[in-house]
């Protein structure tokens, strides 16, 4: 049996980092594209030459020729620019627009079969850009941003509790930015709802809200500590996660950006939504029961996403 192939597009902080996880835990054999001279070949000798002291199987390899992503079995887009102290992720659209065109056509012409997942921002308006000019399926093309969401707000949930990140369940809908919504009803230390550890004096309604607003902005934070590009070891551990679900057939339940048709009264949008992954790529969408505050949340993130949308078809008019 064939071992499978990841290809990695864009080997910056975030692709180099995928690399390294990827192989490391054997999913398969690792090529990273790029546009940059030298770079991807570099990074993918320098983790093969790690592969001896880790000891792990599989073929690394760094390349500026799409031929080379030929028959992969997944696809993560990082490709584009990150932020810089005091940008927005919506003031990446110009570039990262024209960035996902190139690769959406690079993934048409050689790995139509793909599960793809896309971080470039802006998230929500990227991977629907990248799903358009790919034109592969909607169920195959989903857009990684609320498990790096939901594991910020654990964290920060497993700090307030004190408790284990490994029992603390979290739930963050809607799109990837200020209006991302962390639902608290559905966030759980082993099953037991955080109204409920409130009640139970374990924190108070005002740490939660300070948690929510810290979990909101937890990107930019980084942005700023980092002074130069955005987070990286988290967002790529969790599009390997996504990965994982896929190529295993494991059905985990995610919120991820995935193509909505009807569902939350919103129509071909992609937004954050908990979804099934497994071997047919987006196995369902999980539509739940929303408070009215989370509702109210969710439109507004809707609404943000859609602004984004229609800048988008503004600057190309292949997608208008
Ligand atoms: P960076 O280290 O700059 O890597 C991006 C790479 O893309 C660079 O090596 C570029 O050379 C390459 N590139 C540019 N244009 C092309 C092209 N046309 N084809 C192929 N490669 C190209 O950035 P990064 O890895 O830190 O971040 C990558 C993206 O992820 C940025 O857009 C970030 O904003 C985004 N990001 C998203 C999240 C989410 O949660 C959604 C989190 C963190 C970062």
């Amino acid at each position: 049996m064939a071992r499978n192939k990841i290809a990695l597009i864009g080997a910056g902080m975030i692709g180099g980092t995928l690399a390294h996880l990827a192989a490391a835990k054997e999913m398969g054999d690792v090529v990273l594209f790029d546009i940059a001279e030298g770079m991807p070949s570099g990074k993918a000798l320098d983790l093969a030459q790690a592969a001896p002291v880790e000891g792990f199987d599989a073929k690394l390899k760094g390349t500026k020729d799409y031929a080379d992503i030929a028959g992969a079995d997944v696809v993560i887009v990082t490709a584009g620019v990150p932020r810089k102290p005091g940008m927005s992720r919506d003031d990446l659209l110009g570039i990262n627009l024209k960035v996902m065109k190139a690769v959406g056509e690079g993934i048409k012409a050689h790995a139509p079969n793909a599960f793809v997942i896309c971080i470039t921002n802006p998230l929500d308006a990227m991977v629907w850009a990248l799903r358009e000019f790919s034109g592969l399926s909607h169920n195959m093309v989903v857009g990684m941003a609320g498990v790096l969401d939901s594991a910020r707000f654990r964290h920060f949930l497993a700090e307030e509790f004190d408790v284990s990140v490994k029992d603390v369940t979290a739930f963050v809908l809607g799109g990837h930015g200020d209006t991302m919504v962390p639902v608290l009803e559905y966030s759980t230390v082993a099953g037991i709802p955080v109204p409920d550890l409130i009640k139970m004096g374990w924190s108070t309604q005002e740490k939660m809200d300070a948690i929510v607003a810290r979990t909101r902005s937890g990107g930019g934070e980084i942005v700023q500590l980092l002074g130069n590009g955005s987070a990286y070891y988290a967002p790529a551990t969790s599009a390997i996660a996504m990965a994982e679900s896929y190529l295993k057939d494991q059905k985990r339940l995610f919120p991820c950006a995935a193509h909505l048709t009807g569902q939350y009264g919103v129509d071909d949008l992609y937004v954050g939504v908990p979804i099934v992954i497994g071997a047919k790529g987006v196995d369902r969408i999980v539509e739940i029961e929303l408070n009215e505050a989370a509702k109210a949340g969710f439109q507004i993130s809707v609404d943000a996403v859609k602004e984004l949308l229609v800048a988008c078809k503004a600057l190309d008019e292949s997608l208008a």
